[in-house]
């Protein structure tokens, strides 16, 4: 059944908004042959994911997905099937007026953040009633049953492991980007926000016995890095090194590029929300720098999450694991809990495979909403 979609995604600041209505409006087009319209207020944030992309334009197809910017004054336009609303952003006066005058209302989603704490389960698809008449369902993403599952393609885990097992294919991608490194080298890489605990992370990594190469994304993290390296600038693709520890500047790479630069990695720092399910779809050990929120509301979020994903661990990894990110979100020393989580190296490798492997037994996202919305009809 084909239906028509209008997603709308407001640019707080990043780019996981765009990043996540993006990949959602893609997948909905390509596995689920909607019509999707994806309405973005700040299409340079756009670009960079998908560099084709113009910024200065009204309308413009990409990937099937028609992607407009959202204009101030809003145009006339036909109400959409299902209208989704990501991260409660306000959708326009007008085309709420359209909503309710449309003879079938269309079933309007908001689209939450990622959670895993327990009240999301309650949360997730009840409705609230607004005294306009009309009726927004609350959408919850997640980790488990009950919860709206977590986006991923249908073929993903099938393409990641087909790149696991092609030397060739991994030293292309990498060679592409610049990146040359010793064979016995562990790979990380590394996107974050500003954060104090970065430059004991390295010092422990370049006074390290193994040979590390990190891979740094042009970002927030660069101030901080080049402070370390006691340095002014890093161009995309150069390399300093420092005891055991490469340091390599990359440019910021497109979408799907970036999955692939996570599946390299033996080890990937990420950040948000979009970048932090895509490290567990690589089923790698990963940290995860979170999106700070007023009243440090982050720390629940985060504690839930560690709770979960640790929970099948030996007390002695799952305290590694969590003692490390807490320092990261801490951005406190990161030394120790490096260290000790180097004492778990297989098992945490393991562990990310099972917890990818649980993680994709239940319905992705986009199709949770495909079937919300024939369920709804
Ligand atoms: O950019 P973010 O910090 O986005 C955040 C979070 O979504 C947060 O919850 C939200 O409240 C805030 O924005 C407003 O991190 P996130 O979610 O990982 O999004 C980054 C996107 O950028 C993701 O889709 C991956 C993509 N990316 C690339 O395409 N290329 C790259 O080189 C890199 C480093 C990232």
């Amino acid at each position: 059944m084909k239906a028509s979609w209008d997603i709308f995604c407001s640019v707080v600041d990043n780019y996981g908004d765009i990043g996540v209505t993006w990949r959602l409006a893609r997948q909905l087009v390509a596995e689920h042959q909607q019509c999707v319209r994806l309405w973005v207020d700040d299409l340079r944030a756009f670009v960079p994911l998908c560099p084709e992309a113009d910024a200065g334009v009204a309308q413009q197809w990409q990937q099937g997905v028609q992607v407009c910017q959202w204009p101030e004054q809003w145009p006339e336009v036909e109400v959409a099937d299902v209208v989704v609303e990501a991260f409660a952003c306000k959708l326009p006066e007008a085309y709420l007026h359209a909503m309710k005058a449309r003879p079938a209302p269309p079933l309007w989603i908001n689209l939450e953040y990622l959670s895993a704490e327990d009240w999301v389960s309650g949360c997730h698809g009840l409705p609230s009633l607004r005294p306009d008449g009309l009726k927004r369902m609350f959408f919850f993403p997640g980790f488990g049953e009950g919860t709206g599952g977590l986006l991923r393609e249908a073929d993903l885990l099938a393409r990641r492991r087909a790149f696991d097992q092609s030397p060739q294919a991994k030293q292309a991608f990498l060679q592409g980007l610049g990146v040359y490194a010793a064979e016995n080298a562990c790979l990380i890489s590394l996107f974050a926000y500003e954060n104090s605990g970065l430059a004991s992370w390295l010092d422990a990594m370049a006074a390290g016995n193994k040979p590390t190469h990190l891979l740094v994304p042009q970002g927030r993290i660069m101030g901080d890095l080049l402070r370390w390296l006691g340095m002014e600038a890093l161009a995309p693709g150069a390399v300093e090194q420092r005891g055991s520890l490469v340091v390599q500047a990359l440019p910021f790479v497109r979408q799907q590029d970036y999955d692939t630069l996570l599946w390299c990695c033996d080890f990937n720092a990420v950040r948000g929300e979009d970048s932090f399910v895509r490290a567990q779809w690589a089923g790698r050990p990963f940290l995860w720098h979170i999106y700070e929120q007023e009243e440090n509301a982050h720390w629940d979020k985060l504690n839930a999450f560690l709770a979960l994903y640790v929970k099948d661990l030996t007390p002695a990894a799952a305290h590694a694991f969590t003692s490390l990110w807490h320092a990261w979100n801490a951005g406190s020393d990161m030394a120790s809990g490096w260290n000790l989580l180097l004492e778990h190296w297989p098992e945490l490798t393991a562990h990310a495979e099972r917890w990818c492997l649980e993680q994709s037994l239940q319905a992705d996202l986009a199709q949770a909403l495909v079937l919300f919305y024939r369920n709804w009809i």
